[in-house]
């Protein structure tokens, strides 16, 4: 490695960045080029990307600022960012230069991305779209806070272990984070339990029994182009008193740091639950805490720049990224009404003016109610301004001529009652109370929102549920994890896609040029030989790059039945070992993903999938027509480099229960086949790539809901052959012969009543399986359908998605 004195000097003023950044390593990180290691040189070269990153911040600050311009702030519990520096270097078009300067201090860039920890403060879709919405407001020049939570340790490290899940803690703050600053003066009082004095008009005072600070840490989200760099504030907690000298001084030291301890625990994990509240007191904890923190912050910086706390709804518009931070409405409440003395109709309006609410699941175990006694005790005052919301709200509601049934499934309060089941806060009932606009991710999401959970709302306030389909950033998703897709696009339209990504569609005459169809096949083949490459290194794994790359990555849950893929792959084993001689098309069945670590069914399904590749993979009659790969610590990072690599993409929900998919999106972008059910965006996207180039099987949502009367799960099993047998010798110990129980009480609950409809989709799955068999042996036709893929998917940008929020809800272009 050079160091500082052999490098030529620079005839500028600014040094030439390799000497930036050799200086940064000296003077920040205290090391010279000898002595510096990997963790070392990307903190000097994030540092030194930094400053160009924070002269931009502060100039977009600052225009906000000078033209009085109103702000969208984006509350979310998870923010699943990834890795930072490819996406900053990339957005600010400095990625050659740096290549270049790090290059010639003979540092591999490419090995410095790898070992930037994943900053994975999410679970999945919910957490990875608040990410993506993040860079596309920045990248269309919007004002814009995202708010959320500085876990100290994010989504659980997943290791499998003998095939079963372990989880380990993730420590991606080990080496420090070059990318944040902590903002002491931003810091906040957050008050838990205690007493409520009410006052006169309505008002109250409320004397909290232990409280905590809240404060900000900003990382900057660099947009498209360096355009603009918005803030991701998160918030850290601290005790007001680092240390109770008098206990310290009596010797009890555990109860001298107990308050640090409280306030440390608050912000240390994310709950990994996906798709199912986690429940316990220490969630609702950091709930408030968040949401308290930012509406503070909020409120205290409206009042600062504009003075009158009435004019709040036409200066910020805050989006709740599902129900997690729906305690803001009582919180924003409480601020007005106490603390600005505003009458309680007037803060309604205000409140209901300002939020928004976004939902993302149907799923009824997924919708998030506090039990009344807890939330009481927690939040006090809180509680008593939930119940006058509900009592103007149930007014609305009788006013407007609605059933006793209907008013009980309006209300805020679940009476429970019935098995004595405790009272409960419905958080959802809430957010849609407290915000002007309720919306869905997918056209039949929102559809079924109107029709199920939320009708007798609906009934009420007909205009309030709209649709917002969700969208990805094709920087990330496109550009960045496929460089080689990039460059052949480019060369084939221009670079206009880069800027608006439905200009993608001028590559559709391109479906037809078979040269053209050839360079796109060897872009693919390329990405696919990386990937065999590094699962060859990571897990042993020999992958023949020819064979068709099946892909099924994303949380494990038994309603995106990752099981029906299973039970497909041993079926299709079980053919292959039974007619050697066909003419099969080589496949590898590649699997990821994390299940919550107390969903049982879910983690046993990791197991069947590792021991069915476990028996496959080491058969030698099957050779390389069949492997199956169940990949570890599924991550954004991972998914960067398996997506590009993917022929075919599995969006196999039963149909109504996968809210939209965002991963559905990301493979068609970088041009694989989708096999999926007319389910969440999967229908929007058959839409615009056309019939002919995706595979859709199964029921219809609707046709679920009817077969659910009478249905009988054994008959249908019984009925199909290939299923039978594959259930038979799943049930049978064939792949688990240490345990040949294991799968026992899964496969029962097949016969028994089967909630996700595996068996009722399970023949129709297998056709179109052998269906893409047959056109995967057409590569001209195969490859005509990738690209036209490619083309047509240009609208799910989140560039998209982030317009129409901006336009019909927020208010701010
Ligand atoms: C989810 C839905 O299940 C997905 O279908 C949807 O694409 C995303 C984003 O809108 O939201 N809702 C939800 O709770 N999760 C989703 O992915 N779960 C996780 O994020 C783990």
């Amino acid at each position: 490695m050079t160091d500082t004195a052999t490098l030529p000097d620079s005839p500028t003023i600014t040094p030439p960045l390799a000497a930036q950044i050799v200086d940064t390593l000296v003077h920040r990180i205290g090391k010279d080029a000898d002595a510096a290691l990997p963790h070392d040189w990307l903190a000097a070269t994030i540092l030194t990307v930094r400053n160009d990153i924070i002269e931009r911040w502060m100039e977009s600050t600052k225009a906000a600022h000078a033209a009085g311009a109103k702000r969208v702030y984006y509350l979310s519990l998870e923010f699943l960012i990834g890795r930072l520096l490819r996406d900053a270097l990339s957005n600010l078009g400095v990625m050659e230069e740096v290549r270049t300067a790090l290059d010639g201090l003979g540092v591999d860039i490419g090995e410095l991305e790898e070992i930037e920890p994943d900053a994975a403060l999410g679970n999945g879709g919910l957490g990875r779209l608040a990410a993506c919405f993040m860079e596309s407001l920045a990248s269309l020049d919007l004002p814009a806070y995202g708010y959320g939570i500085r876990y100290v340790n994010g989504m659980f490290r997943q290791r499998i272990d003998k095939g079963w899940q372990v989880e380990l803690p993730e420590t991606w703050l080990r080496y420090g984070n070059p990318w944040e600053f902590e903002r002491r003066e931003s810091a906040y009082f957050i008050g838990f339990g205690g007493d409520v004095d009410t006052l006169a008009d309505g008002r109250a005072h409320w004397d909290p029994a232990e409280a905590v600070e809240a404060v900000a840490v900003d990382t900057p989200v660099v947009g498209w182009r360096g355009k603009r760099v918005n803030t991701l504030r998160l918030w850290t907690a601290r005790a007001f008193d680092p240390i109770r000298l008098d206990a310290f001084n009596a010797g009890d030291h555990e109860l001298a740091l107990a308050g640090q301890v409280r306030a440390e625990t608050l912000v240390r994990v994310l709950y990994p639950a996906d798709s199912t509240p986690a429940g316990q007191e220490l969630r609702l904890r950091q709930e408030y805490f968040f949401s308290s923190a930012s509406i503070q912050d909020i409120v205290r910086r409206h009042v600062q720049y504009f003075g009158d706390i009435r004019t709040l709804p036409d200066k910020a518009a805050i989006q709740l990224n599902d129900t997690h931070p729906a305690v803001s409405v009582a919180e924003l409440m409480r601020l007005l009404v106490d603390h600005h003395d505003l009458p309680f109709d007037e803060a309604w309006e205000i409140t209901r003016a300002t939020f928004g609410y976004t939902n993302h699941t149907l799923l009824p175990e997924a919708l998030e109610s506090w039990p009344l006694s807890l939330f009481e005790r927690l939040l006090p005052r809180h509680m008593q301004l939930v119940y006058a919301i509900n009592a103007r709200l149930l007014k609305e509601a009788r006013a407007a001529d609605t059933s006793e049934e209907a008013i009980r499934a309006i209300s805020l309060i679940d009476e429970g009652g019935a098995w004595g089941s405790e009272r409960r806060v419905r958080m959802a009932n809430l957010a849609f109370a407290g915000a002007h606009s309720v919306n869905g991710v997918a056209a039949l999401h929102t559809d079924l929102m109107k029709s199920t959970v939320f009708a007798d709302l609906h009934r009420l306030y007909p205009d309030r549920i709209n649709n917002k389909t969700n969208g990805i950033t094709p920087r990330r998703w496109l550009q960045q994890c496929n460089p080689g897709l990039t460059a052949l696009v480019t060369e084939a339209i221009g670079p206009a896609f880069l800027d608006d990504a439905e200009r993608l569609a001028d590559l559709v005459p391109f479906a037809d040029d078979a040269s053209f169809r050839e360079r796109f096949a060897a872009v693919k083949r390329s990405n696919k030989r990386m990937l065999a490459t590094y699962l060859q290194e990571s897990m042993r794994l020999k992958l023949d790059p020819d064979a068709l790359f099946d892909v099924q990555i994303k949380r494990i849950h038994e309603y995106k039945r990752q099981l029906l893929n299973i039970l497909e792959t041993v079926a299709l084993y079980d053919q292959i070992r039974s007619h050697p001689e066909r003419d099969w098309v080589p496949r590898v069945k590649i699997f990821a993903g994390k299940a919550a670590s107390s969903y049982h069914n879910a983690k046993l399904i990791i197991k069947l999938a590792n021991d069915v590749a476990r028996r496959v993979n080491g058969d030698p009659a099957i050779g390389d027509l069949l492997k199956v790969a169940f990949v570890p610590n599924y991550n954004v990072s991972l998914a960067e480099k398996i997506i590009p690599a993917a022929n075919l993409s599995e969006q196999i929900s039963t149909a109504g229960m996968e809210a939209s998919g965002t991963g559905n999106m990301k493979f068609a972008l970088n041009g694989a086949l989708t096999i999926g059910t007319l389910d969440g965006a999967n229908i929007e996207i058959k839409d615009r790539v056309g019939d002919e180039n995706i595979v859709i099987f199964g029921m219809t949502a609707e046709e679920v809901a009817q077969r659910r009367e009478g249905y009988d799960p054994r008959a249908v099993i019984d009925n199909s052959p290939e299923l039978r047998q594959a259930v038979e010798a799943i049930a049978s110990g064939v792949f688990s012969p240490d345990d040949p129980d294991r799968y026992k009480g899964l496969i029962a609950g097949l016969y028994d009543h089967d909630w996700f409809m595996v068996a009722a989709d399970f023949d129709a799955y297998d056709a179109a399986q052998r269906g893409v068999d047959a056109r995967w042996r057409n590569e001209g036709d195969w490859n005509a359908a990738a690209i036209r893929n490619v083309a047509r998917v240009g609208w799910f940008s989140s560039d998209r998605t982030i317009s129409e929020y901006a336009r019909q809800i927020w208010g701010v272009m």
